[in-house]
């Protein structure tokens, strides 16, 4: 959220725009021809009929009648920026791609997304988020597909459909919009245990993030990395956030549902704006390709398994800045068109089933979005290295290819293109030349794809004791919306082989019971990188409120500097409009502003009395009533709110007008500061760089 005024000002005479599409000063047809009147269709009189031949409108209206293309089956809701990545160099030995030597910049292209809801739904619904980042490397381009949790629902893409279907809104009155609460997903999770890992991490905070900024990210599947003397490793990718991971709380998550469903979208775009360019770097798990495509007893072939940090640490290959915002969103974040199978020299598939079937879907699903198979030639999507393809004609050809011989052999276009091998010579096979044995033809998994649960556990007994009371409460409220008893109890009784406790608890809210644990499960030793509570991080571009009443400026102009310095992102709200006396303007009012999209809070006293207020009160009309709050009511539920999330809230010292103490927060409640005007902003930094005052709310594990 920039420091924005609440009602920006359209300039004067904004500049002409010029592009394609955009390259006349007049307004013409698409043919070019200029166009005097766009408001009126030609008639027959002022009042007469609509002439057929009025060009303009026909060509008006037809190219509006189409102006909308199918949104992606999956993934629909998303957001985008452009950035560039830039490599340490340091795995030239591991892999021959020309973006990972040393000191490459490579152009990308990322889109976050929401997994189930349709395009127009929330950001901020209990979803999987997308990654999907492309590098326009100087050797074609190479998409990294994936999500912000390593595992998958499924182990084979054969049962991606069952999936979607059992997620998406039910088809009789498709409902519920962009969720997981809903009776056929939790019936298909609870009968296909594979997917217990992956539902585990959803009802995690993992599930709800503060900010696409604050996501990690994985490529899933184990991949293949190949040297330049032909030596394969295997790896596993990550995206490390520079701002750590950190998530909403559940209320919050639904009250920006309402409040602002563009609340991820907006963030991304007003942090870039601003200058707070989101970063990451990103990392290998390398992992020994010996032939086994197992790790630690880990199955490295089914993407229902992650791998520990601390049994194979990351290992930085370069970072990643987003400084730029889309230019349109329709022609880029509407139109990128992502694909695991494009890959450059040194990178490889390996035989994870999940992997091999996404390698199918996502070119055939671009005939259908995009219309045809020419979508790498839309600009958004086209490789920045040159592009000798053979292919011909078909809908949307924008090329105008020369020569008569698009076909190889060929002698009469001078034999070209050439085999790439036989232009270089010294490399090795595009294609790794993977052994791949005498197998027979089956329907059938490895007998290690059954280990259903061992991951949901070390994932659960990793996490806080706040983050598993987080995961205790989104199972409950998941299955609490769930109509069938027996869904309910399947997915309880799910739970057992997880935790005991944990089913129990779910078990208690839902009324029903839980069986007991089998007496044989894993003691696994917790993977502390799994949980987000406990570091600290840098506070760039945080949201801090600065509320005060108009009139009560004094320091509000220093504070706001202060934070300014110190990397976070000042709001002042106010109860009216308009600029402070130093010509900072008021960025929300306490008609518009509500806790979500505040990280802390900072209070200038004195606040407003409910008298000022502008919305109707009982209390108004008389003396105070009992529980009646002496201060503007959307000041205390933005309060009450803050203080509920578990946020920060900086008071000024001297300055108490009793708002605290009236919504029964006590001044000394962890996160809760009353400081010198002075120390204000080194307040906030302190508190924000644990994201949340968790121990404000304690919870024995
Ligand atoms: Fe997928 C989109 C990530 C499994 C089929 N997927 C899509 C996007 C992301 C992922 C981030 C959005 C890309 C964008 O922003 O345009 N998908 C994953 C991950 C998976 C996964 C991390 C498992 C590890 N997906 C998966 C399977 C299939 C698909 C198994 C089918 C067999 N995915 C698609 C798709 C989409 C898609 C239908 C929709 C739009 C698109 O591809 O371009 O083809």
């Amino acid at each position: 959220m920039t420091n924005q005024p609440e009602q920006p000002s359209t300039p004067a005479h904004p500049p002409a725009l010029s592009g394609p599409g955009q390259d006349s000063e007049t307004l013409t047809t698409t043919q070019g021809a200029p166009v005097s009147d766009t408001d009126h269709s030609l008639k027959a009189g002022e009042r007469g009929p609509t002439l057929l031949q009025d060009h303009h409108l026909r060509e008006k209206i037809m190219h509006f009648d189409h102006e909308r293309i199918p949104e992606r089956v999956v993934h629909a809701r998303g957001a985008a920026a452009h950035g560039t990545f830039v490599s340490y160099g340091n795995a030239s030995q591991l892999c021959r791609a020309d973006f990972l030597q040393p000191g490459k910049e490579t152009r990308v292209f990322v889109r976050f997304s929401n997994v189930v809801g349709s395009r127009g739904s929330m950001d901020t619904a209990r979803d999987t988020r997308g990654f999907a980042t492309k590098f326009y490397t100087e050797e074609g381009i190479f998409d990294l597909v994936g999500n912000n949790i390593p595992v998958f629902f499924i182990q084979d893409g054969v049962k991606f459909p069952d999936l979607v279907h059992a997620a998406k809104p039910h088809p009789d009155v498709e409902i519920p919009q962009a969720q997981s609460a809903h009776d056929t997903f939790w019936d298909f999770v609870s009968l296909h245990t594979p997917a217990q890992a992956h539902a585990m991490w959803q009802m995690s905070d993992r599930g709800i993030p503060r900010s696409y900024r604050m996501m990690e990210g994985f490529g899933v599947h184990t991949f293949r990395m190949v040297s330049d003397s032909g030596e394969s490793s295997l790896v596993k990718f990550h995206w490390k956030p520079a701002l750590g991971v950190h998530s909403l709380v559940w209320e919050e998550s639904q009250l920006a549902a309402g409040a602002d469903p563009d609340f991820h979208r907006r963030d991304l775009a007003e942090a870039i704006s601003a200058g707070h360019f989101p970063q990451w770097e990103l990392g290998v798990q390398i992992l020994p390709d010996n032939g086994t495509y197992t790790f630690e007893g880990i199955d490295l072939l089914d993407p229902t398994k992650f791998i520990p940090e601390e049994l194979a640490p990351v290992q930085a290959l370069g970072k990643m800045v987003l400084d730029r915002n889309p230019e349109n969103y329709f022609a880029q974040t509407e139109q990128v068109a992502f694909h695991p199978g494009h890959m450059v020299p040194g990178i490889d598939v390996t035989d994870d089933p999940l992997l091999q079937a996404r390698l199918f879907s996502y070119l055939d699903t671009q005939l259908t979005r995009l219309g045809g198979p020419n979508f790498a030639q839309i600009p958004i999507n086209q490789p920045q290295s040159p592009v000798n393809d053979m292919f011909r004609d078909g809908f949307h050809e924008h090329r105008v290819p020369q020569g008569i011989a698009p076909y190889q052999p060929n002698s009469l276009d001078g034999g070209c293109p050439y085999m790439s091998q036989m232009a270089s010579g010294e490399h090795p096979p595009l294609d790794f030349p993977q052994a791949l044995g005498d197998s027979e033809k089956v329907r059938a998994e490895p007998a290690s794809f059954s280990d259903h649960y061992s991951q949901a556990r070390l994932f659960y007994l990793s996490l806080t004791a706040q983050e598993q009371a987080h995961v205790q409460q989104a199972y409950s409220f998941e299955l609490g919306k769930c109509a069938d008893v027996a869904v309910r109890q399947r997915q309880v009784d799910c739970l057992t082989h997880i935790d005991q406790q944990l089913a129990s608890s779910v078990a208690e809210a839902l009324g029903l019971e839980a069986q007991r644990a089998p007496a044989d499960l894993p003691q696994p030793q917790p993977s502390a990188a799994l949980s987000q509570i406990g570091g600290r991080w840098p506070v760039d571009g945080r949201n801090v409120a600065v509320i005060f009443n108009r009139g009560n400026e004094e320091h509000v102009a220093q504070i706001s500097q202060d934070l300014t310095g110190l990397g976070m992102n000042p709001l002042l709200v106010s109860s009216k409009g308009g600029q402070i006396a130093d010509g900072l303007p008021i960025d929300r009012t306490y008609l518009t502003a509500r806790s979500i999209e505040f990280d802390a809070l900072v209070l200038i006293g004195p606040l407003p009395p409910a008298g000022d207020s502008s919305v109707a009160l009982d209390a108004k009309a008389g003396a105070p009533s009992a529980g009646f709050i002496p201060v503007d009511p959307r000041v205390s539920l933005l309060v009450n709110e803050a203080y509920r999330h578990s946020k920060a809230i900086i008071c000024i010292d001297g300055q108490d007008d009793g708002l605290l103490d009236a919504l029964g927060i006590v001044d000394d409640a962890p996160g809760i500061s009353t400081v010198d005007v002075g120390a204000v902003a080194r307040t906030a930094e302190d508190s924000l760089a644990a994201h949340r005052a968790w121990e404000r709310f304690p919870i024995a594990k």
